[in-house]
């Protein structure tokens, strides 16, 4: 059975992600910063299933620590990375963000995505096949009100993904993202907005995805047929049109 590398599997669409996988059979590494969240989760998954689980807790952001943890793959053979590690941090027009905002977004959406992709790719090449699947956003396509440099950093995972790909077809290696809007059932909208409960009240007037249905297209592009490469997948709840465009009259 296949070896899955998620990153971000703590919480979200990396959770639900791993928590379908795993009832596929899918042996998992499980990533991010929250080691006791992952160690939850590998402890909930083998009391159904007799995959294979390896917690790596590290931050994406250090690539000294990102090279230490993934040295621990014992056989350097991951056959699916999710890049899902990711977050916004502030909603504020551009001249009112905040340093430390824009430094850790550039760091984890962009700069982790690339010094765990460094690795695993290579790995990867060695072995003549694989698969990359990047989690972008409506954000990757759509620039709206206030998301600035959240907006700016998922332009580059979608240029990321299509610049992998181009770099990585002739190695037998697939690459593609899903780009979803929002999404509950995940820590981003609380992440957002430093864990005011509040404000990040934004999905009660509405249906958005959960973070069930993207594992499900993760795991759909997972399983195509391997001359069959998925680049990119736009989702949104049905109520939501684009980015800014919700109809909030109720769930
Ligand atoms: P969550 O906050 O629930 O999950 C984010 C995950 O990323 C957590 O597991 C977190 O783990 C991990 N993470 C964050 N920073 C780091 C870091 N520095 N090092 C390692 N891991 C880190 O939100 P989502 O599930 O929504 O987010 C997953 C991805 O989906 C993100 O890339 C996000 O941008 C994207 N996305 C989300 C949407 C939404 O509406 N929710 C819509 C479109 C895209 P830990 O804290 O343990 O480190
Ligand atoms: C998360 C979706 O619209 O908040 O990437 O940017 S959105």
């Amino acid at each position: 059975m296949k070896t899955v590398l998620i990153t971000g599997a703590s919480s979200g669409i990396g959770r639900a992600t791993a928590m379908l996988l795993a009832k596929s059979g899918y042996n998992l590494i499980l990533t991010g910063r929250r080691k006791e969240a992952l160690d939850e989760l590998k402890s909930q998954l083998l009391s159904n299933t007799k995959i294979n689980i390896q917690i790596l807790a590290f931050d994406v952001r250090y690539n000294e620590e990102v090279e230490k943890a993934l040295a621990q793959i014992e056989n350097k053979q991951i056959d699916v990375l999710i890049n899902n590690a990711g977050l916004a941090k502030g909603f504020s027009e551009i001249h009112e963000g905040s340093l430390s905002h824009w430094e850790q977004m550039i760091d984890t959406n962009i700069k982790g995505l690339l010094y765990v992709s460094r690795i695993v790719t290579g790995w990867m090449v060695n072995q003549r096949s694989g698969q990359v699947i990047n989690i972008c956003s409506v954000a990757g396509k759509q620039p709206y009100p206030n998301g600035n440099v959240y907006c700016a950093t998922k332009h580059a995972v979608d240029a990321l993904t299509h610049t992998m790909r181009i770099d990585l077809h002739k190695y037998n290696i697939r690459v593609g993202q899903v780009s979803p809007g929002h999404v509950e059932e995940t820590e981003f909208s609380l992440v957002r907005f430093d864990g005011d409960v509040d404000k990040s009240k934004i999905y009660e007037d509405y249906q958005p995805l959960k973070s069930s249905d993207v594992a499900e297209i993760i795991a759909f592009m997972i399983e195509r047929p391997s001359h069959v490469n998925i680049q990119d997948i736009d989702v949104f709840g049905s109520q939501q049109a684009s980015a800014t465009i919700i109809n909030r009259s109720g769930r």
